[in-house]
């Protein structure tokens, strides 16, 4: 069926080549924009009058929601309504990603866009879950690969869509790789997914975002506790720290320079750890650079521990078999996959988060507060550097 709706696709989209990533990710994509013929019941093909209008090329595939501004001031018996608001979730096949596009789509007020490398797991896992497949549009996305990142910003603009929330999900987690392995652009896997693909994405739909006539428009970029060194268990070993970042200026390559930020020996737990310090950074950054001119709100998250979720598929067996009950009755810091949704749904959606450059945490009876980032966590000085030298490395400076 997906297969069907890929050759449905006009020639403006191409077929996705395979990431030349030499990491060992098992399931590969098989599309592009492959938008599956269960969940783009919300896309129409656009008439020629229409698109030459919106002065983009013939034969592209649009969204009805492009057509109508946020709020319908016309509406019977002047009452004001909002269209549905379009959210990008990156890896929405599994976890966190799935249980936030479910909870935002069973509200019947957004269309998820779920951003995954496989789509054939991202359409099975939204069926199964009982995703409403008139509120989701399964698009492709290897943050592995800046051409893919490239590729997908393009497709979707060239969807017509409106982008009113773009949330930074997707990670992998290798902690028991002895050897570095590498993104298409060879960069380390961990901070070349987790943070350069989603700082390009970021960067390329900024522009997407401020264009956005939604009431909030936010961008969100989840982050961990585990990247914070002012907790307990951002201090369990090996610990996050960036050092001087001499290892990001040297491009993470592993020839000739460390595949870590801080120029050390390669630490699958580390560098993961290091990518989510990254992403906070770079969400206060965000908010630094362009939360006052475009209004839009950046905010990052701990979502708790999800000890259940494809995180912790590269972890040896018993760790899988240990945390869960570890985290529930020891630490007490688990939470389920439905509950985190839950939670980052709110980052999304609710009325009252609307703070930018806040970092969000819940208490023990789930309640939402701005939490305190370590040290490093919040230096500005660093995320200054960090953000100048990831604009190089994915070639925007
Ligand atoms: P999962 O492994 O379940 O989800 C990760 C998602 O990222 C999957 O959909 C995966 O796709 C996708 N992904 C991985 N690599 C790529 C890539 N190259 N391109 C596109 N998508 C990719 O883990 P979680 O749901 O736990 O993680 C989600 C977020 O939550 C992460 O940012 C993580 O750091 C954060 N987090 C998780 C915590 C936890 O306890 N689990 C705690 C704190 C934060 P695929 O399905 O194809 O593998
Ligand atoms: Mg942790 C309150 C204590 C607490 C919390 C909330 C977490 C969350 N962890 C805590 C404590 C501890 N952990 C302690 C005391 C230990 C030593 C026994 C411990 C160990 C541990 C390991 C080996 N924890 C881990 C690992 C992992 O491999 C996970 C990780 O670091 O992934 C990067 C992990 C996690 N602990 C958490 C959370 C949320 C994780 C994983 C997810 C993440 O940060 O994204």
């Amino acid at each position: 069926m997906a297969l069907q709706a890929a050759s449905l696709l006009p020639a403006t989209i191409s077929i996705h080549k395979e990431a030349k990533t030499s990491a060992s990710i098992k399931e590969t994509s098989l599309f592009g924009v492959s938008f599956s013929t269960h969940f783009k019941t919300e896309l129409t093909l656009a008439t020629s009058q229409e698109l030459r209008k919106k002065e983009v090329p013939a034969g592209i595939i649009r969204a009805q929601t492009a057509a109508s501004p946020a709020v319908d001031q016309a509406a019977p018996e002047g009452k004001k309504t909002l269209r549905k608001g379009n959210v990008i979730i990156t890896g929405a096949s599994s976890g966190l990603g799935l249980a936030t596009a479910k909870a935002l789509a069973e509200t019947g007020k957004w269309n998820v866009i779920m951003a995954c490398r496989n789509f054939l797991k991202a359409e099975k896992a939204a069926k199964s879950i009982g995703i409403p497949k008139e509120h989701c549009t399964i698009m492709h996305l290897d943050l592995a690969s800046l051409e893919s990142v490239r590729q997908f910003a393009d497709n979707f603009r060239r969807s017509g869509m409106p982008l009113d929330v773009l949330v930074c999900n997707a990670a992998v987690y290798l902690p028991t790789a002895k050897e570095p392995t590498y993104t298409a652009e060879g960069f380390e896997l961990s901070v070349g997914t987790n943070h350069l693909g989603h700082f390009l994405l970021a960067r390329l739909l900024l522009d997407d975002l401020k264009q956005s006539d939604y009431p909030s428009k936010r961008l969100i970029i989840v982050g961990s506790i585990t990247g914070n060194t002012n907790t307990l268990a951002g201090n369990v070993p090996p610990k996050a720290n960036l050092g001087d970042l001499r290892g990001l200026v040297g491009g993470l390559n592993g020839i000739d320079t460390s595949p870590m930020i801080d120029g050390g020996e390669f630490d699958g737990a580390k560098a993961y750890k290091d990518s989510k310090v990254c992403n906070m950074l770079t969400m206060q950054e965000f908010h630094r650079r362009y939360n006052e001119e475009t209004g839009i709100t950046f905010a990052s998250l701990y979502p708790g521990c999800i000890a259940t979720t494809g995180l912790f598929r590269e972890h040896i067996p018993l760790f899988r078999l240990l945390f869960p009950p570890f985290q529930k009755y020891i630490t007490k810091g688990y939470v389920s996959e439905e509950e985190a949704g839950s939670r980052l749904a709110q980052v999304v959606s609710d009325p009252s988060l609307t703070k930018s450059g806040v970092y969000w945490s819940w208490n023990k009876n789930s309640a939402s507060f701005e939490n305190q980032l370590s040290k490093e966590a919040s230096d500005a000085e660093k995320a200054r550097k960090l953000w100048e030298i990831s604009e190089k490395l994915v070639g925007l400076a």
